[in-house]
């Protein structure tokens, strides 16, 4: 019967059953709450039609639900000690509740799984789903037993204010974001998949690209490598910017000409399977660096560096900023002699996960299993020239490993790289 239920989901298109990950990161949240109900709500129906459905990526994190409008509660885990134990221990430990099916909508949007569909526990992962409309009455027993509610984001938080009117309602977005900065081995599989599918893009890019050539025409190269490999979306919208746009950090235009003698920032990465990756490389269009362009690059690409080679568990992202911004400040001089430090003008580092930008506090001891970026930059506007080089580094017991190592960052290499693929 499991078998058959299995099947039918599957050819139905309802969700593989979620895997035994989600719900051990539920338990282990569960240890971080005492005395408050968590109260998520996953993403709605999208009516934006550039962009179709994405989970709330916290929401995905927990449950690994795909469908919309859908709302998980847990409740802590109960300590014996709490002179509350017996009452508390009765309760459910988590709920989710998804929608009622409307089959009108669904000849628009398609099958979804209903909560008093048979199948619907195996394939969620809970046992216990109800309708979404029994939010209230659910909140209400469960707020007879704890004085708290947790929950992520102005919004949520209004909600909940008025069904639980008198409560604390917290934020939860650090305690969630602290728990997604260390990545499972699957995790890390799937932000490995997404970079090289991202070197990838930046290589055909590197292929296609000469003098004359449009910024847009390099992003369109590079969006067609991610939907070629399978992968929805990238992470962010291209960044492709060259001459005076390479000193715009978010410029994404991409509607200039490239001309011989420029450099390009592109910043561009796919996300695959809901994981992103970030990667960036400043390239000579006519596929040399003038000697002044080299001579900055080798700046960053050496702050960049000297940043990589002091990862390892313990140190913080703050520390590494100090060494980036010191190397430049050491290495290099703009045209009236000051160091160029102070061209730096963005953090070096951010955790990559299930969002481009996870949460990311700077104060953090790194540790194995975290994901960031190292990406020194520094920006002239007075000479048109940006440069910013950026990977995907995993932390490891003992050091780093640079994830998007394989696309070629040494000045010589990358003319080699530049010269060769054409
Ligand atoms: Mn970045």
């Amino acid at each position: 019967m499991r078998r058959a239920v299995t099947l039918l989901a599957a050819a139905l298109q309802l969700g593989a059953a979620v895997s035994p990950e989600y719900a051990q990161r539920r338990e282990k949240l569960r240890g971080n709450f005492s005395d408050g109900v968590l109260v998520l709500f996953g993403a709605k129906e999208s009516e934006d039609l550039h962009y179709g459905f994405f989970q709330d990526t916290n929401f995905l994190y927990l449950t690994g639900w795909e469908e919309p409008g859908a709302i998980l509660i847990l409740t802590p885990e109960v300590d014996k000690d709490d002179p509350a134990a017996a009452e508390r221990s009765k309760l459910p430990r988590e709920i989710l509740l998804l929608p009622q099916r409307v089959p009108r909508e669904e000849k628009w949007t398609g099958r979804k799984l209903g909560p008093l569909d048979a199948s619907v526990s195996d394939t969620t992962g809970f046992s216990t789903v109800l309708p979404a409309e029994r939010l209230e009455a659910e909140l209400r027993r469960l707020l007879e037993v704890y004085p708290n509610v947790f929950t992520v984001g102005a919004e949520s938080t209004e909600r909940l204010k008025k069904i639980a009117p008198g409560r604390n309602v917290n934020d939860a977005t650090i305690r969630l974001g602290y728990l997604r900065m260390r990545k499972s081995e699957r995790e890390i599989a799937q932000i490995q998949h997404t970079t090289d599918v991202s070197v990838a893009a930046h290589l055909a890019a590197w292929k296609a690209l000469k003098p004359g050539q449009y910024e847009y025409e390099m992003a369109a190269v590079m969006t067609g490598t991610f939907m070629r490999e399978g992968c929805r979306r990238g992470a962010y919208m291209p960044i492709v910017g060259s001459g005076p746009n390479s000193t715009i950090l978010h410029y994404s235009r991409n509607s200039r000409r490239m001309d011989s003698g420029e450099v390009a920032v592109m910043d561009v990465a796919a996300e695959c399977d809901n994981y992103a990756s970030d990667i960036t490389r400043t390239v000579p269009v006519n596929g040399k660096f003038g000697k002044r362009q080299r001579e900055v690059y080798e700046v960053v690409l050496g702050a960049q560096k000297a940043a990589i080679d002091a990862i390892k568990p313990g140190v913080t992202i703050q520390q590494l900023t100090k060494i980036a911004r010191d190397y430049m400040n050491a290495h290099g001089k703009d045209l009236h002699g000051d160091p160029l430090g102070k061209y730096f003008i963005h953090g070096l580092s951010h955790h990559v996960g299930l969002d481009v930008h996870d949460e990311s506090t700077t104060t953090v001891p790194l540790a194995a299993g975290m994901v960031i970026t190292v990406e020194p930059g520094i920006y002239i506007p007075e000479e048109s020239l940006g440069v910013r080089i950026e990977d995907v580094v995993l932390v490891t017991a003992t050091g780093s490993k640079n994830m998007s190592g394989a696309l070629p960052r040494n000045p010589d290499e990358l003319e080699r790289a530049l010269a060769t693929s054409k």
